[in-house]
């Protein structure tokens, strides 16, 4: 690995050289693109984002779930330099290339479920999970897609329709896309009559209003992340997945999973819903999957994929052949490196650390997550009234100490922790104790 694997502060953060580019990209850039950090990158590896200004920061975002394999893992790079140098593109649906076919053969191998399964691929989560609809929409001759609160799918038309929070997401972008309905999630920390309810209520809530408003027989699909992410890392209570997958079966309703964020060794299994034995109908993928090159999948039951005529998924560069060489490096990485062992060992060095920081500051109210997708919740003390503005103040902190974190939350009180499953056991800890200080100096 060529960027050595320690922070570094050489300036203030941002330092002078990335100012100047923030004033260019101001001056260039569309107002709407936001930036969480204004540090211009020049180089990334393992659990290490380097700077113009020679500045190396902890990387506890991965590019939000993506670099899972780290930044430029080396058999990523090796595979896309060879296939960049033989041919950048021809479009699958034109003439197709082998790299398309074995990525779509690893994911039907690796997503839950020995069925016979198909695969196609696409540009971006929010692609997969459009056509995760359509084709649930043709196999089931019905239009209704039920999502939940909290829930995040994208910024399309229809993505943005399924993703809940309104701030920065849909504001003025309406009018929505129709048929689209949502229901309670369940939400153990903030569930009314307490966690320990919240399995058999929540799923309770959802079959009442399904039936009451939608109708079971208008529904198509049921859409859900098996751990919200940019919700606010909300992980359902054991049996809550379980008993929806099993409705929607009852019913003849497509059960997506949308694994986009959850996926690929995150949460230390290939996919979150591994972790009961669920079985989706369809998985859409995307992050992960390749390392940092965009590629996404929509992966499924065979009879359900194939419902649709030829002809009717595509797209020119879905499934573009440098990003199915990244896709086949990081899979290849994950699975010579035990990336699903790396997140569970860094859980066990997260999760009681960020158990010790909730009983030392008042402020975190909920500690949770799976594998290496972790998260605290902050309100305000002896409430749990969302505290976004102490989230936000604690977030840039550790971004000034050269610690890369992210918030979520539909109430942005969520600090999220997904560093790549290569970091160090050292940066780790590092990175614990910069949060660590900064609690102390923010709270
Ligand atoms: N489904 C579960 O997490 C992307 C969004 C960042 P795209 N999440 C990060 C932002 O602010 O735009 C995501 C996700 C889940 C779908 C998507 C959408 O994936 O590749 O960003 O389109």
């Amino acid at each position: 690995m060529s960027v050595s694997q320690q922070r570094i502060l050489k300036t203030a953060i941002p330092g002078p050289l990335s100012a100047e580019l923030q004033a260019r990209k101001l001056a260039a850039v569309a107002t709407g693109v936001g930036t969480t950090l204004p540090v211009y990158v020049t180089a990334a590896g393992g659990g290490i984002v380097v700077d113009v200004d020679g500045n190396q920061l902890i990387d506890f975002g991965s590019g939000i779930a993506v670099t899972s394999v780290g930044n430029a893992a080396p058999r990523v790079v090796a595979r896309v330099q060879e296939q960049v140098a033989d041919f950048t593109h021809t479009c699958f649906m034109v003439t197709p290339y082998e790299g398309y076919v074995a990525v779509a053969e690893k994911l039907n191998e690796l997503t839950p479920g020995t069925h016979e399964k198909r695969t196609a691929l696409f540009n971006s989560g929010a692609e997969a999970v459009e056509n995760a609809i359509k084709i649930a929409r043709v196999a089931t001759g019905r239009s209704a897609v039920v999502a939940f609160d909290h829930a995040y799918h994208g910024r399309t038309n229809l993505t943005m329709s399924l993703t809940a929070k309104n701030m920065p997401y849909k504001q003025g972008f309406g009018p929505f896309a129709g048929e689209v309905y949502r229901t309670p999630m369940a939400y153990p920390y903030r569930w009314p009559t307490g966690p320990e309810h919240c399995a058999e209520e929540a799923f309770e809530l959802f079959v009442s209003q399904v039936h009451a408003q939608v109708g079971e027989q208008n529904t198509a699909a049921v859409i859900i992340e098996p751990i919200q992410g940019e919700g606010g890392f909300i992980v359902p209570p054991e049996g809550f997945l379980p008993r929806l997958a099993d409705w929607c079966a009852q019913h003849g309703i497509v059960f997506i999973a949308d694994e986009i964020q959850s996926g690929f060794c995150r949460t230390g299994d290939w996919f979150a819903c591994d972790h009961e034995g669920v079985v989706p109908d369809l998985v859409t993928t995307a992050k992960g999957i390749a390392g940092g090159l965009p590629l996404a999948g929509v992966t499924g039951r065979a009879e359900i994929m194939d419902a649709v005529h030829a002809g009717g998924l595509g797209g020119t560069y879905g499934g573009n052949p440098v990003a199915c060489a990244a896709a086949l490096g990081s899979i290849e990485t994950m699975q010579a490196e035990d990336l699903c062992g790396a997140a569970r060992r860094i859980e066990s060095v997260m999760r009681p650390r960020l158990q010790l920081l909730a009983e030392k500051f008042e402020a975190i109210g909920d500690v949770r997550g799976r594998g290496a997708m972790l998260a605290v919740e902050l309100v305000q003390p002896g409430s749990k009234t969302p505290d976004p503005a102490l989230t936000a103040a604690v977030a840039s902190a550790c971004h000034r100490q050269g610690l890369i974190a992210l918030t979520a939350g539909t109430f942005g009180n969520v600090l999220r922790f997904l560093p790549p499953l290569v970091i160090g056991d050292e940066l780790l800890s590092e990175g614990l104790d910069i949060l660590d200080a900064v609690f102390a100096a923010e709270s």
